[in-house]
Order: C-alpha cells, then sequence, then structure tokens
C-alpha cells in the first residue's frame, strides 16, 4: 500500500512538471508547487476521514525533491530530443538531406575493413531504400555551424542541426541567412514570452523556444562553448531594436567562452560597429573596472560568481549574464514592453552605450560566423 501511495506521489510530481514543462516556467519558490499540491488535495479530499491518507501523500511529495530534479531533468532531455527530432524529419525532408550513413574516416592505424563493423551499416549505396524515412544511422548532419550549412545549401533562415564537434551529438540551432548569411544565432530576444530568469542548469543547457522564427531561447552555454570553439577565429554581431523599431549593432572579433569548470568566462578581442562597445562597461576608466564583461564568468540567480561582493548580480538583473559589478550591457535581463522603465535595478534589456540602462531593448540577436566567412561576403554589417 505504502508502495503504491509512493508511486503516486512520484506520479503526481511528473504530472506538475509535464504540466509547467512550457517554456512559460514559473520559476517559482519552492514553497509554491507544495502550496498548489495542498489546493489540489484540498479539493479532491472533502471527506475528513481522507485526511490521514492525505497528509501520509503530503509527506511523500515533501520528500521527493530530488526525484523532482531528476525528473525534469530527464523531461527537458526528452522534450530536447523530441524536438530535435521532429525537426529532424522535417529538414531533413525538405533539404533532402538523406544519404546512406558513412562511416567516419577510418583511422590510419585502423585495419582495412574493421570501421564497417564499428558502423553495424552497410555501405552499399543504395539511395532508393531510403523512402520515405531513413534509419537513425543514416541521418548525417554535415555541418559544424550555420555558415557551412550555407555554404553548402544557401537554405533559407530557420532551425536547423549542426554539430561543431565531430564526437558530439548535434543539436538545434537558429540559422540566420539573411544579413550576408551564415550566422549561427545563440541568443534570442523578440517579445518577452520566454523567461530568462533562470538558473544554471538552464543557462547551461539552454531554454526557450526552437520552433518559429521568432522564437526567444538561450542556445545554452555548454553549446555556445562547443560552437565559439568549432568557429576558430569568429566574428560575434549583436543586433539591437528598439521601440520605435530603430536598429543598432555591436561587431565582437573572437568572442569566446571557457568552460564549466571555469564558469564560462567572457573573451573576445575587438569592438566595432554603431551601438557602442557596452560589453567593455563604456565610460571611462572607473565605470569600465565595474562594468566591464571581458574576462568575466557567468553567472545566474543560483550561482554568484560576480565581482560584486556584497550581493548577486544575476538575482538583481534577473539574468544569467556575464557580471561585473554589475554591467553596462544585458541583453538577458527583464523584458519591459514600455521600453524605458524605472526601478530599483537597472535590470532591463540593456545595451548602455547605445540607449542607457534605463531603456529596455525590444529585440536582441547574438549570432557568431568563421571570420573568414566575413572575407568572403563583405562586411556582414546586411541591411541595417
Ligand atoms: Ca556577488
Amino acid at each position: 500500500m505504502e508502495e503504491k501511495k509512493d508511486k503516486l506521489a512520484r506520479v503526481q510530481c511528473l504530472a506538475r512538471l509535464v504540466g509547467s514543462g512550457s517554456s512559460n516556467v514559473d520559476h517559482a519558490e519552492p514553497t509554491q508547487p507544495i502550496n498548489n499540491t495542498d489546493k489540489f488535495h484540498e479539493e479532491k479530499n472533502t471527506e475528513p476521514e481522507h485526511n490521514k491518507g492525505r497528509r501520509r501523500e503530503m509527506k511523500t511529495m515533501y520528500s521527493c525533491g530530488p526525484e523532482l530534479a531528476a525528473l525534469e531533468h530527464s523531461i527537458r532531455k526528452l522534450e530536447n530530443k523530441l524536438l530535435i527530432g521532429t525537426w529532424q524529419v522535417e529538414h531533413l525532408q525538405m533539404y533532402k538531406y538523406f544519404r546512406p550513413f558513412q562511416p567516419a574516416e577510418p583511422e590510419s592505424d585502423s585495419a582495412p575493413g574493421v570501421n564497417h563493423n564499428t558502423s553495424g551499416t552497410s555501405d552499399s549505396s543504395d539511395m532508393t531504400q531510403m523512402k520515405p524515412l531513413p534509419p537513425a544511422g543514416s541521418l548525417i548532419v554535415h555541418d559544424k555551424d550555420c555558415s557551412e550549412l550555407f555554404d553548402r545549401l544557401r537554405p533559407s533562415s530557420g532551425f536547423y542541426r549542426i554539430r561543431p564537434k565531430s564526437h558530439q551529438d548535434p543539436f538545434l540551432v537558429y540559422c540566420d541567412m539573411e544579413d550576408g548569411g551564415g550566422w549561427t544565432v545563440f541568443q534570442k530576444r523578440r517579445h518577452g514570452k520566454v523567461d530568462f530568469n533562470r538558473d544554471w542548469v538552464d543557462y547551461r543547457d539552454g531554454f526557450g523556444d526552437f520552433k518559429l522564427w521568432n522564437d526567444e531561447f538561450w542556445l545554452g552555454n555548454e553549446h555556445i562553448y562547443s560552437l565559439l570553439l568549432a568557429e576558430g577565429k569568429n566574428l560575434v554581431k549583436i543586433d539591437l531594436m528598439d521601440w520605435d523599431g530603430q536598429k543598432s549593432y555591436a561587431f565582437y572579433d573572437n568572442f569566446k567562452i571557457t568552460n564549466e569548470a571555469d564558469k564560462y568566462r567572457l573573451q573576445y578581442d575587438m569592438y566595432s560597429g554603431k551601438a557602442g562597445d557596452a560589453l567593455a562597461g563604456g565610460g571611462g576608466m572607473v565605470e569600465q573596472w565595474s562594468t566591464s564583461l571581458s574576462g568575466m564568468q557567468f553567472s545566474t540567480r543560483d550561482q554568484d560568481n560576480d565581482r560584486y561582493l556584497q550581493g548577486s548580480c544575476a538575482q538583481e538583473n534577473k539574468a544569467g549574464w556575464w557580471f561585473n559589478r554589475c554591467h553596462a550591457a544585458n541583453l538577458n535581463g527583464k523584458f519591459y514592453r514600455s521600453g524605458k522603465y524605472k526601478g530599483q535595478y537597472d535590470n532591463g534589456v540593456v545595451w548602455g552605450t547605445w540607449k542607457g540602462l534605463w531603456y529596455s531593448l525590444r529585440h536582441t540577436t547574438m549570432k557568431v560566423r568563421p571570420l573568414v566567412f566575413l572575407d568572403a561576403m563583405g562586411s556582414g554589417a546586411g541591411d541595417i
């Protein structure tokens, strides 16, 4: 009987998690779900004789914290897989990605034919057997980023799978094939529907929606790390738009972040552009000492790695970002629909050198492509 209740509680945990698994997850304090549960049971168990059982269930609910976390993690993973699977099928069909599986190039020291066995797939190039859907092993992601995809197929902007490093699993990204083309987008704000005030794991793994052209997302620090690493010398472009439709942009050469062990520390070289070098903090030396983001580690509301000893920049600014003490640029800040805003903290979607700290931007995009691509295509400034 106890076991049954346990299972029931788990199912309820799971049900609640799935119910709140949308992009608009309210990351409430831990007390809130428990209150909700309370309400749920009050509605259900109006008769007093059930109170005992109810209390026992409540106890189980309290004790399933670690399970909740584990379930949440696996749900997020599964959702990601499902999402990728769906897009995989659509885009592979659309762009005729279907090709017979080709095992990786044989290592120079391996005996001839060995790789055939490891692949487990016949090498016969029978393209005709690929209707209507190929087996999973036949789905090859060719491209390390959107620039390779652009070079190869010239597709329109949209979501595609890329694989920056050959040994890692492919993942879904938005490719901006306008503006010179070949941009891999790793941050996007458009309408404020996605909550960017999130924990470390969310920022690490990525969050948001990956379906429509105007969906908002953070690609995830782990993905951004591998992407920027694979680019070699790269160029990051930051596109900005205010609430009057006015646009601006900033370029940064060799934008890099370190790995998780070093808390995804930010590094970049030269700035160019129109919107001002807000990552460097703007202003004079004194301001820059507090607000330059170069060399800063990533912080989230649950991981304070900033240089502000008295408090947490991520908590004040409601964002995960590379805070100093704290910033002159924070594109993951709170989304204010009014543009200009007031408050205790300058926690909007901010690019200080363009619109000041008390103006929250409407659109932001952070995107990257290899520097050599820029040489081939021109300025890359597009129609802005
Ligand atoms: Ca701090």
